[in-house]
């Protein structure tokens, strides 16, 4: 059997999750042993979709840990190890960087930049990056120094109503976006065709591509009839516990192909 050519690097759930930041969602119980239920299926649908599946363990002590995407920007080239935003998440990426090494060659974030990869959405050659709480201009320009050289086009998103870029928006596999107008400044995505979310599910524009599936959080029922009324290939998982983490489908991997 050929052997799959996409890693997914995933993080297995801190017990100190309930511990976790939140910026936009109000602080409520999180069940433990419901969230690494959930995380294990995730892992099943990632592997569903076609990816080797890694799950690291060495930020189990930090409350954000599972949310991996935060900690680099993946790109065919190389990554860019982050420096997020929430002083709290910096050492996760030590974790992060420690895997990413047998894979890419890394560059980092520097002072006084920030950049969480939450607010990055590569779209072809573009890199829509948000600038938003967690990630500052100068983190726009590191990332401009990192990908230009590649030859992307960076573009800054401001973004005012959620936590990252994709929260709020994220692309489907014919380059359209699924956007969440009230919470970015729209005008910034000139050029790109967009697709609103069902007005009943203002988080659900975070859905992931895994190669050319869409995978979503199966909370966001609306939002899933919509992606297969257009014609593509979706599968769901349960998120309940991490969307009380402020957190969606698309920050649970890294996804490097
Ligand atoms: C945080 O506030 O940093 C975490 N509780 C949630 C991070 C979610 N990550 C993401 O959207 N990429």
């Amino acid at each position: 059997m050929a052997r799959s050519t996409l890693l997914a690097i995933t993080h297995l759930p801190s017990p100190k999750l309930a511990e976790c930041q939140l910026t936009f969602v109000e602080r409520g119980p999180i069940d433990y042993g419901a969230a690494c239920r959930q995380h294990a299926a995730y892992r099943e649908l990632l592997r569903d979709c076609g990816a080797d599946v890694v799950a690291l363990a060495g930020n189990l002590d930090r409350p954000d840990g599972v949310f991996v995407e935060d900690a680099a920007i993946v790109l065919p080239e190389g990554a860019l190890i982050t420096r997020p935003g929430a002083e709290s998440r910096r050492a996760e990426v030590a974790a992060i960087e420690a895997e990413l090494s047998k894979h890419r060659l890394r560059e980092h974030v520097l002072p006084p930049a920030t950049l969480e990869g939450g607010d990055v959405l590569r779209v072809g050659r573009t890199l829509l990056v948000g600038l938003s709480s967690r990630t500052n201009a100068a983190g726009v320009d590191a990332l401009r120094r990192f990908a230009g050289r590649y030859g992307y086009d960076v573009r800054p998103v401001p973004v005012h109503g959620s936590l990252h870029l994709k929260t709020a928006c994220t692309a489907l596999p014919d380059g359209r976006l699924l956007v969440n107008r009230a919470w970015l400044d729209v005008a910034a995505l000139d050029g790109f065709d967009l697709i609103d979310v069902p007005a009943a599910e203002p988080w659900g524009a975070n859905v992931a591509l895994v190669g050319e599936i869409v995978c979503a959080a199966s909370e966001h029922a609306e939002t899933a009839d919509l992606v297969l009324s257009l014609g593509f290939p979706l599968r769901t998982v349960a998120l309940s516990e991490f969307a009380k983490a402020e957190g969606g489908v698309t920050c649970l991997s890294l996804l490097v192909g």
